[in-house]
């Protein structure tokens, strides 16, 4: 035991922890905890100068390291202005430790707010500390929380006598950890009997597999059954997308996911994958076919069968639980089950070939279309990026020409937004790069998205963070005159033609100029003969770039 103060408790339990970054905008609060950090050069502060580039940058460092992210904010107010991307943090899982500052725990009278209040709604674990003898162990939980599945965001608030207090303590970092939970036998003696037999079995893949490291296993689980593979969420690398059984992203919008799921006699998901859809369209919670029998895996409990009528749920990693449900296949699937497996793995192969077909035609059809086509835009991007590229994907309905143009082969190759708040983008090609020194990092960002964190541009300049941002400039907030029209179809049914209230921005957002007043090298694109030339220059530039792409915003 070693008596200091509670701040330093705090640096030295960060230390333990393996931080490397605090990313944080301060505030008088965190004093004790500016002070501090002076004797702390190894704990690197990236100051942003919005709160949600913090979020957004932690999010994806947390996701693209596999570790979680440390975060400080300034009391209620600049907490406040996080809790957006909480939210996508809390919705995705992802595993990170957001404090803050508070006011003396003796200021009972002048009045104070419960921090922990505030974001409860939004992480797994939240807490507010004293005094400074609860800082290490603390902490030491809020890390072991975070990490261990289901993994998700956790808050911890600091009363200034918790920091400025002396105390005798221990610093022990968190456990390891050994999550690779086994399924249990029976769950996966029963799931084998309904796939064994399947004569359309689909599997429907979710971000979990990225978490686990399982697409190997989720590629033979496939393999095996002849299963059609769709993902649910392709926020992070699941499957790869150029494989021949992977026939797309459920993305809403995508025609009709239930009645495509439905069409399997037994469906195998794996993650949080059975999502609801904005507006009401079920009776009961069900959404698929009754005939559609469902196994569902997952590593959290809350999320198994928690919609959809289920009937094999297992909770397990999905890792463990793809190999055991591979091997057990294997074993239990007859000579003919088999040979069907087979037969349908060549049909899929053709389906496959026309979808690459339909790519290339639609490319082809809008090749010269001014502005330029989102399929342009991402046919130029595809063709000027180091195949080790690293795509962070906040880029909203240019988000199917990323997955038509690139083919994603490989675990760590994308990293998406995922829970809706939009701004995660700018934020997230900071944290993107940040755990990826050593590759190149785009981030496809639109621009409704990236204006909402604008501010970020200023934190990759400042830090020289070498991020290359591509703008996807269309002058409005196309998803949302999208989903309009599925809201007249769907509810209103009037037949009348929306006029889209409030979603063009008639005042062009001029991001190269806004990213040039931040100290951004910028250009703005008209031309796509351009895009090449200008992304080689940025990467090759070792410093962060915008590169303002002005596209079709059409429906
Ligand atoms: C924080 C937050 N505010 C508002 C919204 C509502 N919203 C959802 S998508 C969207 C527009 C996204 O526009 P943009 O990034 O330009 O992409 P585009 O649809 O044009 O491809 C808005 C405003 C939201 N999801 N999150
Ligand atoms: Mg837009």
């Amino acid at each position: 035991m070693v008596r200091m103060k509670g701040s330093r408790a705090l640096m030295e339990q960060l230390k333990a922890e393996g931080v490397k970054y605090i990313f944080g905008n301060p505030g008088t609060s965190e004093s004790a905890i500016m002070d501090e950090l002076e004797r702390y050069p190894e704990l690197k502060y990236v100051l942003v100068t919005q709160e949600g580039v913090a979020m957004g940058a932690a999010d994806a460092y947390a996701r693209a390291t596999g570790k979680p992210a440390f975060v400080n904010l300034h009391i209620e107010t600049g907490l406040a202005n996080g809790i957006s991307l909480l939210h996508n943090a809390n919705e995705g899982g992802t595993p990170l430790v957001l404090t803050s500052g508070n006011k003396d725990m003796r200021k009972l009278v002048e009045g104070r707010t419960e921090l922990k209040e505030m974001v409860t709604l939004f992480t797994k674990w939240s807490v507010e500390l004293s005094h400074p003898e609860q800082v290490p162990g603390a902490i030491r939980r809020a890390f072991n929380e975070a990490k261990t599945p289901p993994t998700g965001p956790v808050y911890v608030g600091f009363s200034a006598n918790a920091m400025d207090g002396e105390a005798e303590v221990e610093i022990v970092p968190s456990p390891k950890g050994h999550y690779h939970i086994q399924p249990d036998p029976q769950a996966v003696a029963e799931a084998t009997k309904l796939l064994a037999k399947a004569s359309n079995p689909i599997l429907l893949v979710g971000d979990r597999i990225a978490q686990s490291n399982a697409s190997k296993e989720a590629v033979r689980l496939a393999e095996v059954l002849g299963a059609r593979v769709y993902a649910a969420s392709f926020s992070e690398f699941n499957f790869p997308t150029g494989h021949p059984q992977f026939l797309g992203r459920l993305a809403y919008g995508f025609p009709d996911p239930n009645k495509l799921l439905s069409t399997a006699d037994v469906l195998l998901g794996v993650g949080n994958v059975f999502t609801s859809y904005w507006f009401f369209d079920t009776q009961g919670g069900r959404t698929l076919a009754k005939s559609t029998k469902i196994v569902h895996v997952d590593a959290s409990g809350r999320v198994v069968g928690k919609s959809e009528p289920t009937d094999v749920g297992m909770i397990a990693d999905p890792k463990m639980a793809l190999a055991a449900l591979a091997d057990a296949l294997e074993a239990e699937m007859s000579g003919s089950a088999k040979e069907a497996a087979k037969g349908r793995i060549a049909a899929m192969a053709k389906e496959k070939a026309a979808q690459v077909a339909a790519w290339d035609k639609r490319l082809k059809d809008r090749w010269d279309l001014k502005p330029m086509s989102t399929e342009r835009m991402m046919a130029e991007v595809a063709a000027n990026i180091p195949p080790e590229t690293v795509i962070v994907d906040d880029s909203v309905t240019t988000r199917n020409s990323v997955f038509g143009a690139i083919e994603f082969d490989r675990p760590g190759s994308v990293f998406g937004e995922r829970g809706g708040a939009i701004g995660w983008g700018v934020g997230g090609g900071i944290g993107a790069k940040l755990a990826n020194p050593d590759k190149p990092v785009i981030a496809i960002v639109g621009d409704g998205s990236a204006m909402m964190t604008v501010q970020g541009f200023w934190t990759a300049a400042n830090e020289n963070i070498p991020i290359v941002y591509l703008m996807c400039n269309n002058r409005t907030y196309r998803v949302l005159k999208l989903n309009m029209n599925v809201y007249k179809n769907m509810i209103l049914k009037d037949g009348k033609p929306s006029k889209y209230m409030a979603m063009d921005f008639p005042t062009g957002l001029n991001l190269a100029g806004m990213a040039q007043a931040m100290g951004v090298y910028s250009r703005r694109i008209e031309n796509p003969q351009d895009i090449g030339p200008e992304l080689k220059k940025a990467l090759a530039s070792d410093k962060p770039a915008v590169l303002d792409i002005s596209i079709d915003g059409a429906l």
